[in-house]
């Protein structure tokens, strides 16, 4: 459909369509992060000059300040508003915050191995809510690069064949399926095109929902920091749209894995909004990053 796609080459709607992902590089600014960034290194309590002092080798932060990304990185707002289906489509907003994943060196006490269906943690995106295939609360992961992410560097590792196997599998589960009922080692068991995503900071990939990824070993001695903010939509996915002109790029890759022009797919269960363990880990952790804080503006020097 030439014309059809405002901000995305061809190529790329492509290259979404096959492999599931797109990166916007140079999408915003790093040097306006200065700020959160300083701010984090106050939360996690270390000292961002000396890698001896990460003790905990990945932190997940709560989000404390937000921005709009259609300001902030416009370039990767109307890419993903694209392949969400555009502007009226998905909840607006789209807040990203600070609420960052550092990777300080996860797995650091052994050789570095590339991705495969050995490494630990895969997983899609989406642990406040249950999945069914059209579920509206996570219409695209994406990874937002606030610091280098370097080769063995922490580079989140996507299985870039995997949005077919999660269709199936959420078109065998129109009950819906909890966070934490993934058959993941069977779903990844079924994977074959592994990627370490790496990048600049600044830079931004736009994910397929369904895509499964995981965290990788930092090897580097050097701190990795992404987000990972959702994109929603306001309604459920569509497969059944009258006018296949009006298929998103996102419903359109689920349409093409599973082999069908249309679908007129129906939850056979109520959606379920969850609180995760993350949130309450995150909670736990907030006393103490708020005391932080609060001594470093206390501080003369501030
Ligand atoms: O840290 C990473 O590279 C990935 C993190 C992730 O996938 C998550 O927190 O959901
Ligand atoms: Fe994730």
């Amino acid at each position: 459909m030439p014309g059809t796609y405002g901000q995305l080459t061809s190529e790329q709607v492509g290259h979404f369509l096959e492999r599931g992902f797109v990166t916007v590089r140079g999408a915003f600014d790093p040097a306006g992060a200065r700020r959160w960034l300083d701010d984090a290194w106050v939360r996690f309590g270390y000292d961002r000059n000396d890698p001896g002092s990460w003790a905990e080798k990945r932190i997940h932060l709560a989000a404390r300040s937000n921005v709009d990304a259609r300001t902030f990185a416009p370039a990767a707002w109307h890419a993903a508003v694209e392949l969400a289906g555009g502007e009226e489509r998905v909840v607006l907003p789209w807040q990203w915050s600070d609420g960052f994943i550092a990777n300080l060196g996860v797995g650091d006490d052994r050789p570095w191995q590339p991705p495969s269906p050995a490494a630990d943690g895969w997983h899609k995106d989406g642990d406040f809510f249950r999945h069914f295939l059209d579920s509206p609360e996570q219409a695209l992961l994406s990874l937002v690069l606030w610091t280098d992410m370097l080769p063995k560097g922490g580079g989140t590792f996507v299985a870039a064949d995997s949005v077919p196997v999660v269709a199936r599998f959420l078109a065998d589960h129109p009950e819906g399926v909890l966070p934490g009922d993934f058959d993941y080692a069977g779903l990844i068991g079924q994977c074959r095109d592994f990627v370490e995503m790496t990048g600049e900071a600044g830079d931004v990939v736009l994910l397929h929902p369904y895509t499964l990824h995981a965290t990788s070993q930092n090897v580097l001695g050097v701190a990795r920091i992404i987000t990972n903010p959702p994109l929603a939509l306001r309604e459920p996915m569509n497969f059944n749209r009258p006018d296949p002109a009006d298929f998103s790029l996102v419903e359109r890759a689920v349409l093409r894995a599973l082999h069908t022009d249309r679908l007129d797919f129906v939850p056979t269960a109520p959606r379920q909004d969850l609180v995760p363990e993350r949130v309450l880990k995150q909670r736990a952790r907030a006393v103490a990053e708020d005391a932080r804080l609060a001594a470093v503006c206390d501080s003369p020097d501030s």
